[in-house]
């Protein structure tokens, strides 16, 4: 480990500890052994084989132990158990600027606000102001500071830069110029996270310089900007790469501009083996002076024909093993979004939802599904209005009320249970025997060592009223990783035990990630595409827990919510009387 990574430790050490308000003398002598290292003529690696660091001014012995650990194995116990010890998030908020570590932990203790987000939220309901010392400017100001980090951050969540990128090919396919024209890169493979959008049109060459026109126009500033490929700044802060091909090559620059890199290259090797050298272009021979016929593919099904492969989705272009499915024609179905039949985990008014259950039903019915189930939270989770027992039932009446009215949707009733810190759920099992289905989530106490998370999981998946997991790491896609957890573990018992897992599909979390839904097909555990709705539009969310179904190559078998209301209705109730308590 180098100099400048060291004093970067230190320096978040100190940080630390000035969030845990530690003695003042203590985090100085972090912060100046940050300066300090930061600033050394000499060679670290050498002062900590001859022994000599304590001989630097500045430098104790506890400060050259931690030095010399992450020096020689690029590890620190203490600073390991110093980032356990305080919520992930409460670091990322030193990045706004004007709010230091006293601010941030006085924000903490009285509001509980642990993450960018928790605190945009405070300072737009005006919670902010409850505190001695923030005031509404100050309120605004942090909203402003908190947008703007977020603009300048390297990459975006999906789902803004799906609608930005739709924006600006909506416009472009307006112009009767353009011929093709699609999203590409990243986006078209359903990253979580976007670092820029790419899109690739085809017209004839007379049109382009006008078209490039018109691409440029939309930005609110021009990166370059050529005849075949100009890059703008989007309003978001999102960059927007276009390329424009001729008609034959655009399945060619599609392919290309999709990736990943990694897919390229397999497909490159490919395409050599048969004498032919891709680009994103078109094919051409390999040998210099060769007569041969480059192949025309008129689109890339025909490209991934001629290299002997089945077409590859682009959700599976990350070559992670979709050539040899390709190749020996195992790829799976893909889930559509066309395929689901309702979801789960849907708030409503009776905890921190906006809608009723009535209007709720309605925009269910108008999606053309046929049931949806109610999940809204438990007691613990106070700050999202949970309910208490009294209102519990009082809804699960309501819910049977409904159902003898509504003749097309079905609902069914279950409850977003907290996970509590020791792993027992929120609620008592006589209550949770109520519900036709339990998502058991965590909403709190994120301050634990991975093989407490890990047993806290495993505990409430196995408790017999459990049906399914609810965002399993709790991650907060740039902004707060999720807990540390084995996640390996956690699918093995939910498999055990016979429960589900959901993607939860609201775009700022794409948790259980895609990575893992492959890990949890393999196993055979079914998984649910919930939207965590909190309102009639939060349904549409289901959108991008899709994407990440396909990524994870799930096939409608595989998902919950495809199934029918008389499959689940079994489902559920199976799991109960073979799991364990
Ligand atoms: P991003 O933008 O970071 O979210 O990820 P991508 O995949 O969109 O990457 P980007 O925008 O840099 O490039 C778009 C595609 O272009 C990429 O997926 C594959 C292709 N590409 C770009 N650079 C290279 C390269 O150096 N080698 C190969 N084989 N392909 C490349
Ligand atoms: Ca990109
Ligand atoms: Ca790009
Ligand atoms: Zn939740």
């Amino acid at each position: 480990m180098d100099k400048k990574r060291v004093a970067e430790i230190l320096e978040e050490m100190g940080t630390i500890l000035d969030l845990q308000g530690a003695n003042p003398f203590r985090s100085r002598a972090f912060h100046n052994g940050a300066i300090i290292v930061g600033g050394l003529a000499d060679d670290l690696a050498e002062l900590v084989r001859t022994k000599t660091l304590t001989d630097v001014d500045g430098i104790g012995k506890g400060l050259a132990q931690i030095i010399e650990d992450l020096v020689t194995t690029g590890k620190s116990e203490e600073y390991e158990s110093l980032k356990r010890s305080i919520p992930p998030g409460l670091l990322e908020i030193m990045k706004i600027p004007g709010l230091g570590p006293k601010r941030i932990k006085l924000l903490y203790d009285r509001l509980g606000i642990e993450s960018i987000e928790d605190l945009k939220s405070a300072a737009e309901q005006h919670r902010l102001s409850e505190v001695e010392g923030f005031g509404e400017k100050m309120e605004q100001n942090i909203i402003r500071r908190i947008e703007r980090l977020k603009k300048s951050s390297d990459r975006q969540l999906l789902s803004t830069a799906l609608e930005a990128a739709e924006g600006v090919v909506d416009h472009l396919k307006r112009l009767p110029t353009v011929r093709h024209c699609e999203i590409a890169g990243s986006l078209r493979r359903w990253k979580e996270t976007i670092g820029d959008i790419d899109i690739v049109v085809s017209a004839a060459e007379k049109d382009r310089p006008g078209i490039m026109e018109a691409f440029v126009r939309l930005g609110e500033s021009i990166v370059a900007q050529g005849d075949t490929k100009s890059s703008i700044v989007l309003a978001t802060g999102i960059n927007c790469d276009l390329r424009i091909v001729s008609e034959p090559e655009f399945p060619f620059a599609m392919n290309y501009f999709t990736g990943s890199k990694e897919h390229n290259v397999e497909m490159r090797s490919l395409a050599r083996k048969k004498g032919w050298s891709l680009n994103e272009y078109g094919f051409s021979p390999v040998e210099e002076g060769s007569r041969k016929k480059a192949p025309v593919c008129k689109d890339e099904s025909e490209l991934y024909e001629f290299l002997g492969l089945r077409y590859i989705a682009p959700e599976l272009r990350e070559n992670m093993g979709e050539f040899d499915a390709a190749r020996e024609d195992r790829l799976p179905n893909l889930i559509e979004e066309k395929d689901l039949q309702g979801t789960f985990h849907c708030h409503t008014d009776f905890s921190d939802g906006a809608n009723t259950l009535e209007e709720m039903s309605e925009a269910v019915r108008k999606k053309g599904w046929k049931y949806w189930g109610v999940a809204d939270h438990s007691r613990a989770a106070a700050y999202a209005g949970g309910m208490t027992m009294e209102k519990a039932k009082a809804q699960l009446k309501a819910i049977d009320a409904l159902n003898e009215k509504l003749s097309d949707v079905r609902i069914f009733k279950g409850i977003e249970c907290d996970i509590m810190a020791d792993g027992s759920l929120d609620y008592q099992d006589r209550l949770l025997a109520q519900y036709e289905y339990v998502i058991a989530s965590i909403h709190g106490k994120f301050n634990m060592t991975e093989e407490e998370a890990t047993k806290r999981l495993i505990k409430a998946l196995k408790n017999k009223y459990v049906t399914m997991l609810g965002h399993p790491t709790g991650r907060v896609l740039l902004s707060r990783d999720g807990y540390p957890v084995n996640m390996a573990r956690v699918i093995q018992a939910a498999a055990d035990y016979g429960k589900a897992i959901e993607i939860n599909s609201h775009p700022h979390r794409l948790d259980l990630d895609w990575r893992l839904v492959r890990l949890a097909k393999e196993k055979g555990v079914p998984i649910a595409i919930n939207p965590d709705a909190h309102n009639v539009d939060g349904l549409g969310d289901v959108r991008y827990g899709v994407g990440i179904a396909r990524k994870g190559w799930l096939e409608k078998k595989d998902v919950v919510n495809a199934w029918s209301v008389k499959k689940l209705e079994s489902f559920f109730q199976s799991r109960r009387s073979t799991a364990r308590t």
